[in-house]
């Protein structure tokens, strides 16, 4: 039976391949994804994170514990985005400028898909004028930013002001997420919601495109 505490140690350690091999024993014995996502892989990454802070890992560590994570995902990622249902929104999601941190912005992109969306990734490092133009082009019901730092965090509020100088604001729904935001920072900006998790942002979003 696949080891979660396995799947654990080869995020936290960078290996790619025990990681990917113990996620696919786990797939075909039938474990739950959110369980492998919930259970092993975010919390290796949230221990890569606190090692970092206390100078245990550098920047290399996080890399090879973020590729690890990654390429599990990969196989973890059309089980979460498989819908045929008509899409209930189209969405517009990427990481704010400044910000290369994905993982969380990509597991959102395919629960929202998973729950329905048509999603639009942007990727990451986005500046406020390519949210405006995929915005103007894309038409979506709902923009959605991550920023995994604080300091990139003000982009958020100046992708918000971008889209108010378009005479866009009006048309979409605005939603933000990342570890450092808070439904507060969310108020504070302008934005209209708010969501803490993967999961949760499918249900910020259902609400978001109902109101
Ligand atoms: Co960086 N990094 N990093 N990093 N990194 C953090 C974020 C940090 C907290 C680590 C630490 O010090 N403990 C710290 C930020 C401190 C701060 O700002 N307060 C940090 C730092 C400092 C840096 C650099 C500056 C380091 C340096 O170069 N000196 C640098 C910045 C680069 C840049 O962006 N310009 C940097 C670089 C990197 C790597 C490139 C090496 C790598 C990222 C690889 C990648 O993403 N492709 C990396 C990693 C891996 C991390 C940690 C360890 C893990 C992040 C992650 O993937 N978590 C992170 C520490 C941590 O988070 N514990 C850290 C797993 C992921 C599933 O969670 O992204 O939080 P998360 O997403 C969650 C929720 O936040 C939410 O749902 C997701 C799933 O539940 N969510 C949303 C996310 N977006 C949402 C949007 C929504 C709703 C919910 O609606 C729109």
């Amino acid at each position: 039976m696949a080891d979660l505490n396995k799947l654990y140690e080869a995020i936290l350690t960078g290996d790619q391949a025990t990681a990917v091999a113990i996620t696919r024993e786990a797939l075909e014995e039938k474990v739950d994804p959110q369980v492998l996502i919930n259970e092993a892989m975010i919390p290796a990454m949230n221990e890569a994170g606190r090692r970092f802070e206390c100078e245990e890992y550098f920047v290399p560590e996080l890399l090879i514990a973020a590729r690890a994570m990654k390429s599990a995902l990969e196989l973890i990622r059309p089980l979460l985005s498989q819908t045929g249902a008509k899409p209930v929104g189209r969405v517009i999601i990427g990481t704010v400028k400044g910000d290369l941190h994905d993982i969380g912005k990509n597991l959102v992109a395919s629960m929202l898909e998973g729950g329905g969306f048509e999603v639009i990734d942007l990727g990451a490092d986005v500046p406020a004028e390519k949210f405006v133009q995929a915005v103007q082009e894309k038409q979506p019901d709902l923009v959605c930013m991550s920023a995994l730092l604080t300091v990139t965090m003000p982009a958020m509020k100046t992708t918000i002001e971008a889209l108010k100088a378009a005479g866009l604001r009006d048309r979409v729904k605005v939603m933000v997420g990342g570890a450092p935001v808070t439904e507060d920072y969310a108020r504070q900006i302008g934005a209209d919601g708010y969501a803490e998790n993967a999961s949760r942002a499918v249900a910020a979003a259902r609400q978001l495109i109902a109101a």
